[in-house]
């Protein structure tokens, strides 16, 4: 089994749902964290937190992972000791409308693009160069059921999280002569802020995505992220649709 204890794990989009909850998870088993997104004050809040509970030592940097510059120099900027990453958790992401295509926005194509597969690339290449120099490292990209199928209006939001896939199978292949390890982690519902994001903070529309069905948790959704980063080493856990009871597919939800 794979140890945590000491390892330096890169988590973005650490401030909230399945990044927060899984900062908490390896913090538990006595990981170092280096946590990353654009609130500030969620990630000083969470690090003080995790340093009072487990007495987890963390590094903040702020981080819009749009922005490939902002990106390479947040990682070229770290201590010599903390560019050690052990496992690098590419969670980041976001949906933004659910429209008909053609009735969609081009800025919400914009911003999930950016975000969930550019923005993934961007500090995959700067991340990955660093396990390669060290022959080790684990990369856990966060995808989505919406990467496997395509339900209506999700067409954009499905179209990154498809490239996820297509991303984390290449990322495979051309590290197959490393020991690099390389895993994907596809929910389906998961109740955190990502439908309030979706829906630009109607709370009631994005509540009622997840009635009459018990959904799954952000540390649901963690406690398999640990799982397939504490796998012996010469197991990779490659790929984990993980649903929530009662949910067939995207579309098909028995609620009560
Ligand atoms: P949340 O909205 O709760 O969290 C999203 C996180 O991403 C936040 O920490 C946010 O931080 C960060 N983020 C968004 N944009 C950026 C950016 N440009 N730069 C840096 N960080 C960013 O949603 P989830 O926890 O649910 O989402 C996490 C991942 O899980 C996403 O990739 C999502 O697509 C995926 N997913 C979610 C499912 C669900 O049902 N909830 C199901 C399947 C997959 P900040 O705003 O502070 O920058
Ligand atoms: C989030 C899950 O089904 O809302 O990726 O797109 S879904």
């Amino acid at each position: 089994m794979t140890k945590l204890k000491g390892k330096i794990v890169l988590i973005t989009g650490a401030s909230s749902g399945i990044g927060m909850a899984s900062a908490k998870a390896f913090a538990r088993k006595g990981a170092f964290l280096i946590l990353a997104a654009r609130r500030l004050n969620r990630l000083n809040l969470l690090a003080r937190e995790l340093k009072k509970k487990y007495g987890t030592q963390s590094k903040i940097i702020k981080l819009d992972v749009r922005r490939s510059s902002e990106v390479k120099k947040a990682i070229s900027g770290l201590p010599e000791k903390w560019k050690n990453i052990d496992i690098l958790l590419n969670n980041a992401g976001l949906s933004r409308g659910l429209d008909l295509l053609h009735e969609g926005r081009e800025l919400d194509w914009e911003e999930m693009i950016d975000t969930n597969i550019k923005g993934l690339l961007y500090v995959s290449r700067n991340v990955i160069p660093l396990m390669v120099k060290r022959n080790k490292g684990h990369v856990i990209n966060i995808g989505s059921i919406a990467g496997h199928e395509v339900y209506p209006k999700g067409n954009v939001y499905c179209a990154t999280k498809h490239a996820v896939d297509a991303i984390t199978k290449g990322m495979r292949l051309d590290l197959v002569d490393t020991n690099i390890r390389v895993t994907t982690i596809d929910p389906g519902l998961v109740e955190t802020e990502f439908s309030i994001v979706r829906f630009r903070g109607n709370v009631n529309k994005a509540k009622a995505v997840y009635t009459g069905i018990r959904p799954l948790t952000p540390e649901d959704v963690a406690g398999t992220i640990l799982f397939a980063a504490t796998t012996p080493e010469n197991v990779v856990v490659a790929e984990i649709i993980l649903l929530a009871n009662k949910q067939g597919s995207s579309m098909v939800v028995h609620r009560k």
